[in-house]
């Protein structure tokens, strides 16, 4: 049931390669007629005309206008519904200079193609059947993931785990919607015996509620990999926070020295720990300083620590606590996004208290242990224990509204309620789940989903 409007007899054209110089470019085009306004502007359209889907063709892009020469290509030849879209398709490989790629889309919108919106490649798949919901938006989260291990959760995606999963979650509400009808339909005593008692089972609905409710959660861990987390170092100055930076970032980016209040602004950086993408923010050390540059440093580094999913706060193992520390220490409200270190412990300092974790930016000691706090604090209590994950709010909200409505029939079973009522409910259960791989949709839902892509995808 796929009620859009949207228009797909026009034929599209986008760079779907970044806009900067480069060696190559790629302009993809689907529609239609595609191939035909294509080869309308090629130097070799009869051989483009011929050419069986999935092949590769030479030639020069000619301009329509002026007859002359806009680039030297490669043709990639796709025809529906073996596409990318579903549709026939062109796509050129071109030379990656900004004004090549200029010329090639005046030349292609002189041929007759128009400008592709964002998403709209991906729009044209969906709606020709060659991915559901849960896969387009897989697309964009590969486009835009941070780390491996974001880009092979979405990978799994769009090969199809989230659609089996909330398909598999939908059939077992649909078994219980059909004992419910087939109750509703033939009263119980023309059923001969078939059916006997109320036909749901609490403990049944208890475990799909929380099944439904237990990969919407999985938006949490889903938003770590898309959007990473910031991190902040904290602490006094010298406690070694530039030096942990440069130790978790691998390289020498943050100035390191023994004069106190030498880091004055913040800088970040994105850092892998474990897959998870987080971004690393070096701050001034924290003190009251009489310079105006430097106050003025310390007051951005405060909005950075406020700001921060995860505080790491450092303290020098040599110096030991002071009132300074244990005042911010005790002061930071949530405690699961606060991790204290205890800095240099090569210089053989005072004891480790408790709850800090042991670290040395000259040796490195400690660092695995440290890495690991950052990706359990990272994926909360829960963690990452599935390889299925949600991404985005849309799929939350939807599988909220499925467990709500379950929820409601597990009530109504605990009172053997009306069974009208119960169909009713899992009717809405089902409708949310579809809406989530797109089975049940509307145009409004879908510019939303598609209108956040780039052009070109
Ligand atoms: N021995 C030792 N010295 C360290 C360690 N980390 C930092 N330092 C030294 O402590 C001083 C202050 O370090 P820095 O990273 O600039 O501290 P920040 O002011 O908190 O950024 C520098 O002289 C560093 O070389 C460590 O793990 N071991
Ligand atoms: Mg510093």
């Amino acid at each position: 049931m796929k009620e859009l409007e949207y228009n797909t007899d026009d034929s599209i054209a986008a760079l779907a390669t970044g806009w900067e110089e480069s060696a190559l470019a790629v302009i993809r085009t689907s529609g239609t007629d595609s191939i035909e306004r294509a080869a309308a502007i090629f130097s070799n359209s009869a051989g483009m005309l011929a050419a069986e889907g999935g092949r590769i063709i030479y030639g020069f892009v000619i301009d329509p206008e002026t007859g002359e020469k806009v680039d030297e290509v490669l043709a990639a030849v796709f025809r529906a519904p073996k596409s990318y879209t579903g549709e026939n398709s062109v796509e050129f490989f071109c030379h990656g200079g900004l004004p090549a790629v200029a010329t090639m889309l005046s030349a292609l919108k002189k041929g007759g193609f128009r400008d592709a919106g964002p998403g709209e490649f991906t729009m044209r798949a969906f709606i020709n059947g060659k991915l559901d919901l849960t896969r387009a938006e897989a697309v964009h989260e590969i486009v835009t993931a941070k780390t491996p291990r974001a880009h092979s959760l979405a990978l799994n995606r769009l090969s199809g785990a989230l659609e089996e999963r909330i398909d598999g979650l939908k059939k077992r509400i649909v078994d219980m919607l059909s004992k419910v009808e087939l109750l509703l339909d033939y009263p119980e005593d023309e059923l001969d015996g078939q059916a006997s008692g109320y036909p749901l089972d609490e403990t049944e609905l208890s475990r799909l509620c929380e099944d439904i409710e237990c990969l919407a959660e999985s938006f949490r861990a889903g938003r770590v990999f898309r959007e990473g987390v910031p991190v902040a170092l904290a602490g006094r100055t010298n406690a070694g926070k530039s030096s942990l930076f440069n130790l978790l970032l691998k390289e020498d980016r943050a100035i390191v020295s023994e004069f106190h209040g030498t880091t004055r602004d913040y800088i970040e950086s994105w850092i892998n720990v474990n897959g998870i993408p987080l971004r690393l923010f070096d701050t001034a050390g924290l003190r009251a300083s009489e310079n105006s540059v430097e106050a003025e440093g310390i007051k951005r580094s405060g909005e950075v620590i406020a700001d921060a999913g995860i505080v790491l706060y450092l303290v020098d193992s040599a110096e030991g606590l002071n009132s300074e520390d244990e005042t911010f220490l005790e002061d930071f409200e949530d405690k699961s996004r606060l991790i204290p270190v205890w800095s240099k412990i090569d210089r053989g300092g005072n004891s480790v208290p408790e709850g800090f974790i042991p670290v040395s930016a000259m040796t490195a000691e400690g660092l695995p242990r440290l890495e690991q706090a950052l990706s359990d604090s990272a994926l909360g209590k829960k963690g990452l224990d599935d390889e299925v994950i949600i991404d985005s709010i849309r799929q939350r909200d939807l599988l909220s509204r499925a467990a709500e409505a379950v929820r409601t029939v597990q009530a109504a079973t605990a009172q053997q309620a009306p069974l009208d009522a119960v169909a009713m409910e899992l009717k809405d259960a089902v409708d949310a789940l579809g809406e989530i791989t797109g089975e049940v949709s509307s145009a409004d839902i879908l510019n939303n989903i598609f209108l956040k892509f780039c052009v070109g995808k």
